[in-house]
C-alpha cells in the first residue's frame, strides 16, 4: 500500500513541484482514499484520483488598479476551477498578500471534498489574488474589486462559477465584486454568495461557517454523551469564521477565552461573552483595528504579541484563521493541558505533524473540510433561495444548516469508524467526498 501511495504521490510531486500547501493535501487525501480505492473494483484502475488532482481549469490574470496618490498598483488574480462533476465550480475567493497557485490550488482540491459532503450540487473551485486589503481606503478596495472582477465576468456564472467570501473577502467585498459584475453583465442573478440581505443574500450566511464548525464539535461530543456546558474553548482567528465560532459556543454554554490575528493573541479567563463580542466585532468588521486594543477596553485579560494561543489550558479548540496554524509542537501543548476535541473553523489549520498527533492521541478530530462545511452549504442554499426567488427564514435556514452538519458528521462515522470504535474523521471526510465525486466522474465519462 505504501508503494502505490508513494508512487502516485511522486508523479503528483514532479508536476506540482513548487506547491508544498497543495502538495500537503493531496498527500491526505492519498493516504486515506488510495487504500479505499484499491478494495473497491468499481474505482481501481481508473485513475479518478490522478483526474481529480489536476484542476479542469486554471485562470490566472493581471489585476491593474490606482491607488489614492494615483499610482498605478499590479496585482495577481486566479480562479481554480477545480472539479464541476457534481455541480458548477464553488468556493471562495481569498485577497491576501501570501495568496500564490499552490495556496489556491489546495483549497479548490478541498473545496471539492467539502462541496460533496454538504450533499449540495455544488463543484470545487477556489481564488483570490495576492492583493493586501489591510490599511487599504474603501476607494482603494472598490477599485480594486472592480479591476478584478474586470477580467473573472467572463469566466463566471450562476451555473457555472459561483464565488464567495474567503479571508479579505467579506461583505464589503462582495458588494462591490457583485455591482460590477451586474454591470458588465447587465443582469441580476445569484453569481455571487454572502450577498447583502436587501440583494439576493441569505440569512445566517455570515454566522454560517463559525456556527457549523460549533455544531460539528456538539455531534462530536454527543458520540461521548457530553456537550459544550462549561467547556474551556480557545479560538484563533478573529474574522469572520471566529466571531461566529465563539458566538455560538458561548450560546451553548462554552466559555471561550482566546481570540487571535497575525499579531498575536488575547487571552480573557473571564470568557468573552457576548457584549465582549460585540466589542470585538465592531473593532474589526467596522473600524478595521488589531485583536490588541481588546486590552484597552478589558484590561484584565492579556495580549501576547507574536503567539498563537495553543499554550492556553482548554478542553476544545477551534482553529479559524489559516492554514498551518497548528504544528505538532501546539498539537504536543494541546494534548498535555488535557484538550481532547479539535473542530477545525479554518482550511487545513493543522499540518500533518498535528493531525498525527491528534489522531495518535486518539481524540476528537475533526478536519476543515468536514467541520468548516456550513459555510458552503449556506453559499448552496443562498443559490437555491435565488433560483427559486424566495427567501427564508433565519430560523429554516439555521435548521438546514445544523441537520447537513449531522449530516456530514454521520457521513464520517460510516466511512472513518476503525475496527476498536475510534471514528477517524480525516478518513471518512475524505472518503465520503471521493465517493460521491468519484461515482459522478465514472457515470460521465474520460471527460
Ligand atoms: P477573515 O479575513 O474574516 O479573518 C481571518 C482571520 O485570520 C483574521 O483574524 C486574520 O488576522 C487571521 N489570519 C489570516 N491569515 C493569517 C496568517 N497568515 N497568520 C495569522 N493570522 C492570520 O477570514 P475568515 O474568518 O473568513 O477565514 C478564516 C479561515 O476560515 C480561513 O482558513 C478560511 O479559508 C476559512 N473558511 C472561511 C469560510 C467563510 O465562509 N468565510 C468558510 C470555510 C472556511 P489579520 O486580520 O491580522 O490578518
Ligand atoms: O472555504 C470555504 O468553504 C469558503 N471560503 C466558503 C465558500 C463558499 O462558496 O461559500
Amino acid at each position: 500500500m505504501k508503494s502505490k501511495i508513494k508512487k502516485f504521490m511522486d508523479l503528483v510531486r514532479q508536476r506540482n513541484q513548487f506547491e508544498p500547501e497543495f502538495l500537503q493535501a493531496v498527500e491526505e487525501v492519498a493516504e486515506t482514499v488510495i487504500p479505499y480505492i484499491v478494495n473497491k473494483e468499481i474505482y481501481y484502475g481508473k485513475n479518478i484520483l490522478l483526474r481529480m488532482v489536476e484542476p479542469e481549469r486554471v485562470i490566472m490574470f493581471r489585476v491593474p488598479w490606482i491607488n489614492d496618490v494615483g499610482e498605478i498598483v499590479v496585482n495577481r488574480g486566479f480562479r481554480i476551477e477545480m472539479n464541476s462533476a457534481i455541480g458548477p465550480y464553488k468556493g471562495g475567493l481569498r485577497f491576501h498578500p501570501t495568496v500564490n497557485l499552490s495556496i489556491l490550488k489546495f483549497l479548490a482540491f478541498e473545496q471539492v471534498f467539502k462541496n460533496a459532503l454538504t450533499t449540495l450540487p455544488m463543484g470545487g473551485g477556489k481564488g483570490g489574488s495576492d492583493f493586501d486589503p489591510k490599511a487599504k481606503s474603501d476607494g482603494e478596495i472598490m477599485r480594486f474589486c472592480q479591476s478584478f472582477m474586470g477580467e473573472l465576468f467572463r469566466h463566471i456564472g450562476p451555473n457555472t462559477d459561483i464565488p464567495a467570501g474567503d479571508i479579505g473577502v467579506g461583505g464589503r467585498e462582495i458588494g462591490y465584486l457583485f455591482g460590477m459584475y451586474k454591470k458588465l453583465r447587465n443582469e441580476f442573478t445569484g453569481v455571487l454568495t454572502g450577498k447583502g440581505m436587501s440583494w439576493g443574500g441569505s440569512l445566517i450566511r455570515p454566522e454560517a461557517t463559525g456556527y457549523g464548525t460549533v455544531y460539528f464539535a456538539q455531534s462530536m461530543l454527543e458520540t461521548r454523551n457530553d456537550s459544550l456546558k462549561g467547556k474551556i474553548v480557545t479560538v484563533s482567528g478573529s474574522g469572520n469564521v471566529a466571531q461566529y465560532a465563539c458566538e455560538k459556543a458561548t450560546q451553548l454554554e462554552a466559555k471561550v477565552v482566546t481570540l487571535s490575528d497575525s499579531g498575536g493573541y488575547i487571552y480573557d479567563e473571564e470568557g468573552i461573552d457576548a457584549s465582549k463580542l460585540a466589542f470585538v466585532m465592531d473593532l474589526k468588521n467596522n473600524k478595521r483595528a488589531r485583536i490588541s486594543e481588546y486590552i484597552d477596553k478589558y484590561p484584565k485579560a492579556k495580549y501576547v504579541e507574536g503567539k498563537k494561543p495553543w499554550g492556553i489550558k482548554c478542553d476544545v479548540a477551534m482553529p479559524c484563521a489559516t492554514q498551518n496554524e497548528v504544528n505538532k509542537v501546539d498539537a504536543k501543548k494541546l494534548l498535555a493541558n488535557g484538550c481532547f476535541l479539535i473542530s477545525e473553523g479554518a482550511n487545513m489549520p493543522s499540518d500533518p505533524g498535528a493531525v498525527h498527533a491528534f489522531q495518535a492521541a486518539k481524540i476528537l478530530y475533526a478536519p476543515g473540510k468536514a467541520s468548516n462545511a456550513g459555510g458552503v452549504a449556506t453559499s448552496g442554499l443562498e443559490m437555491s433561495q435565488n433560483s427559486l426567488r424566495i427567501v427564508w427564514t433565519r430560523e429554516e435556514v439555521d435548521e438546514r444548516l445544523q441537520d447537513i452538519m449531522s449530516n456530514i458528521h454521520e457521513n464520517c462515522i460510516k466511512y472513518g469508524k476503525q475496527d476498536d470504535g475510534y471514528v477517524d474523521y480525516v478518513t471518512g471526510a475524505n472518503i465520503a467526498g471521493f465517493v460521491k465525486v468519484a461515482d459522478a466522474m465514472l457515470a460521465q465519462g474520460v471527460v
